[in-house]
């Protein structure tokens, strides 16, 4: 193999989340999730927009197949709605034919295109009726419930699927989301944000049990549905942080911001508890796994699911975190920046702050995460917006070179990996589409397809020519 080429049976294409594109809420006896209603109040995202429309794909996913083959892809990253499939979410509630039925026909389909289905079970868009039942994943009980739901789609779907990814992004959806107040349910200290709420509570209560409800659901993944012979994962987000400078207070500074943002919950399932160093730092706030509990997280992922974007750099915090700043209190006395002690910026400004492109962050990522672990990597998201796209009409969009770049950079970067015989097995793009993204509602465009907001009309923008072109050159096709 030159150091150019990854191998025949790399998978790549593209990624998306069912709460961002797929609209039609109330479809087919589809129960409402929590992304739904926080959407829905108005206040809550950039263009005041809900994900009532995404991109519409629950009735436009035949021509996003067909595009989707169009670039050569030979995999796809989707997630499957839980209150599609359970409306209401529990176990003793009642189950919705349709919606396995619709996420059956979408697999078949991807599979007659040639191209391998990648679902995730929970890309954050729970069933509401859970939430106000007993507040989510801030109660154990979601464990058994999340298990019944993974168990209905393994037994209906899992004939046709190869890789299953549990959880997107714990650590996000813990922090944003109970922290913060970004991202549903909007749980916050803040009470600006949320009515209740505590930021440095309860996103470890929360990290804790979505663990172990994929522990839990891989568990009987693995007694019930072996002969179905796929390979299950849990996929976590983690940017890279550089250290500043080299003094030691920095360098340990870059350790501590990498491991309150992503060893947290990755170390669990790979190691079989938090980190030494995040006890430290956390203290009492960090729940502590019962010995039966450690036992049954580690290896509890075939391989490391990674969401990568960008790289910081990461320094002793010089001024204290104000007392309604619960971001920065969260980072235990860590500050980010993207400007060196030199004056130079890590990487060129994208279309959001925190995305800047630096290709040599993510080189560093994967091969941390391979000396630390030792386990395959699935690349599950990477991607950029480009500046001023949100901005930008149709015919302005669609020259992407920014995006282009940024691409070329990180694949690059993850070939010369490859080469040197870390395990990396796939590469999803984010996103297939300009899609709903989260807080940012439909003002952050990270697709390599424009998506008409009106209409919902999709048009291919440079960058899909372009990665297919390059991938099909790496690929040796
Ligand atoms: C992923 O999350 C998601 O899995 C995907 O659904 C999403 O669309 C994609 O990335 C693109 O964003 O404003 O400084 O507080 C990425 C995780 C973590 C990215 C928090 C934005 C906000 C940083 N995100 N972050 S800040």
């Amino acid at each position: 193999m030159s150091s150019d080429t990854l191998p025949k049976d790399f998978l790549w294409g593209y990624a998306t989340a069912s709460a961002q594109v797929e609209g039609s809420p109330e479809a087919d006896g589809r129960g409402l999730s929590i992304w739904d209603t926080f959407s829905l109040q108005g206040d809550r995202t950039e263009d005041g927009k809900s994900n009532s429309f995404g991109t519409d794909s629950y009735r436009r996913w035949k021509e996003d197949i067909d595009l989707m083959k169009s670039y050569g892809a030979n995999c796809h990253r989707f997630s499957i709605s839980w209150s599609r499939i359970i409306p209401s979410g529990g176990r003793s509630d009642p189950i919705n034919p349709a919606g396995i039925s619709f996420y059956r026909t979408f697999i078949q389909s991807l599979l007659e295109a040639g191209i391998q289905p990648v679902p995730t079970l929970f890309h954050w868009d729970l069933p509401q009726a859970l939430q106000d039942r007993y507040k989510g994943f801030l109660n154990k009980e979601i464990v058994a419930d999340f298990t019944h739901y993974a168990r209905i789609v393994f037994d209906e779907l899992g004939d046709l699927v190869k890789v299953w990814l549990t959880i997107n992004e714990p650590n996000v959806y813990a922090a944003l989301g109970h922290c913060i107040g970004a991202h549903a349910p909007g749980r916050s200290s803040d009470r600006t944000k949320s009515a209740e709420g505590d930021s440095l509570v309860e996103p470890y209560i929360v990290g804790h049990n979505l663990l172990m409800a994929h522990a839990a659901a891989v568990k009987v993944y693995r007694e019930e549905f072996s002969q179905q012979g796929g390979r299950i994962g849990l996929v976590v987000n983690a940017n890279w942080a550089e250290p500043y400078d080299q003094t030691a207070e920095n360098v340990a500074a870059a350790e501590k911001y990498f491991t309150i943002c992503s060893l947290w919950l990755a170390d669990p399932v790979h190691k079989g508890d938090y980190p030494e160093l995040l006890k430290e730092i956390v203290g009492d706030k960090l729940p502590e796994f019962a010995p039966e509990e450690k036992a049954l997280l580690k290896g509890s992922s075939d391989f490391f699911g990674l969401n990568h974007y960008t790289t910081y750099y990461a320094k002793v915090r010089t001024t204290p975190a104000g007392p309604t700043d619960f971001r920065s209190q969260f980072f235990h006395g860590v500050d980010e920046t993207s400007v060196g002690p030199d004056g130079k910026e890590i990487g060129p400004k994208a279309g959001l702050p925190w995305v800047r492109p630096v290709p040599w962050g993510f080189k560093k990522v994967l091969r941390f995460l391979w000396e630390r672990y030792g386990r395959d990597i699935y690349v599950t998201e990477n991607g950029v917006i480009c500046p001023g796209e949100k901005d930008m009409k149709k015919e302005e969009a669609v020259e992407d070179d920014f995006r282009i770049d940024y691409y070329r950079g990180y694949i690059n970067a993850m070939a010369e990996l490859i080469n040197e015989g870390v395990p990396i097995k796939s590469y999803l793009a984010w996103a297939f589409a300009d899609n709903f993204e989260w807080q940012e509602g439909y003002t952050a465009k990270f697709g390599v397809t424009f998506v008409d907001p009106e209409t919902g009309d999709r048009t291919p923008k440079r960058s899909a020519g372009f990665l297919k072109e390059f991938m099909e050159g790496k690929m040796g096709a």
